[in-house]
């Protein structure tokens, strides 16, 4: 049984591979389970150089975290213990994030095909980011009622100028040419020639010196141009309509642009969560100023609130279960999504916090 993921020895090299290929690898309680005992054994382990992440089936790394579990355990009415995977699940893959942000040796993801949400909390906390041309990145989650999680709110604000506030409200798809001006790649790769970077670093001669040092050199070798990105020729219009502190404001900045782009911009805006739009909003602008463990934990008080929202069950099922992509938003617009509203998903629920620190 592999319950979804492999882990292998191979040199000095620990490699996890996500294998849940029919589901793009998302990533369930059951994955969360498996990898984080593996990953505190290697950590500790000396003989483990470095770990490489990828994923299984040739189509995505990671589509983000088994949403559709979570969405259908919160179904109506409740059983009695309704809430349990929403919190054991965002505990665990939290958990996980936190043990890659703070892992101390390189860990690499080879990121070829899809890569959405928990995707790039399986792979952004690491040192190295390898993309290739078949990269789909994205923080789709205000599509499903929810927030950009798995530290989104410590990421986005750290993307160049206000990308990450664009990336966060629109889920917006970026390239490998993005993903490198992002700063999310950190090589480009050909796709085919991932399994021959594999060997290489299998192959590497790790001696007593850095091991950084040494994965960087045999990354260097296949190393190429990624390409123009189109999200860098659009970042001052980026820049200038969403630097608002409100999202209606944002609207308004899209609608005074003029542009295709901004139009596209807007379109896109209005199908969005109002709710998530504003949550999120506000995540982001927090998370400017916090750092990351402690954006963890507001992303948990937020994982417990929003999973609670009928918002998140229609947008699973307008997304995930019946794809007709019309969700019906409760409330279905900006202007009656209230302050409190808002202050309100931030809320801690009674004796669960999430506090990770350092070890
Ligand atoms: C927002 C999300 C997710 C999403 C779509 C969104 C997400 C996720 C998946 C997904 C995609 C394909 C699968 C699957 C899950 O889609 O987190 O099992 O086969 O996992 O708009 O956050």
């Amino acid at each position: 049984m592999s319950d979804g993921v492999r882990t292998e020895m191979r040199g000095a090299v620990g490699v996890v591979t996500l294998d849940r290929p029919k589901a793009l690898n998302a990533l369930n309680l059951e994955m969360c389970r498996r990898l984080l005992p593996q990953l505190q054994a290697w950590r500790a382990d000396p003989a483990v150089k470095a770990v490489v992440v990828r994923g299984a089936g040739g189509r995505a790394f990671c589509a983000g975290g088994d949403v559709r579990a979570v969405a259908a355990s919160m179904a109506e009415p409740r059983p009695a213990d309704a809430e349990r995977l929403s919190r054991e699940f965002f505990r665990a893959e939290y958990t996980l994030n936190h043990l890659i942000h703070h892992f101390g040796k390189p860990y690499i993801s080879l990121v070829d095909g899809v890569c959405m949400g928990g995707g790039l909390g399986l792979s952004l906390h690491g040192a190295y980011r390898v993309v290739t041309e078949k990269l789909v990145l994205a923080m789709p989650e205000t599509g499903i009622g929810l927030f950009p999680d798995v530290g989104g709110g410590w990421f986005l604000p750290r993307f160049p100028g206000e990308s990450g506030t664009y990336l966060g409200l629109t889920g917006a798809r970026c390239s490998a040419a993005d993903a490198m001006w992002l700063g999310y790649g950190t090589h480009f790769v050909e796709s085919a020639r991932l399994e021959t970077v594999l060997e290489a670093l299998v192959g590497a001669e790790w001696g007593e010196g850095l091991a950084s040092a040494v994965v960087e050199q045999v990354l260097k070798g296949f190393h190429a141009d990624a390409g123009t990105s189109v999200l860098a020729t659009q970042h001052v219009a980026m820049d200038r309509c969403f630097a608002a502190e409100r999202v209606e404001d944002i609207q308004q900045a899209l609608e005074a642009e003029g542009t295709a782009w901004a139009q596209e911009t807007w379109a896109t805006l209005v199908r969005m969560c109002p709710t998530s739009l504003k949550v999120t909003l506000r995540q982001l602008r927090m998370g400017r100023t916090r750092d990351y463990d402690e954006m963890l934990s507001v992303e948990y008080r937020l994982s417990q609130s929003m999973t609670a929202r009928a918002d998140f069950r229609e947008g699973i099922r307008a997304v995930l279960v019946d794809k007709d992509h019309k969700p019906r938003w409760h409330p279905g617009t900006l202007g009656d999504v209230s302050e409190a509203d808002v202050e309100a998903c931030f809320a801690s629920p009674a004796g669960d916090e999430l506090v990770l620190s350092r070890s």
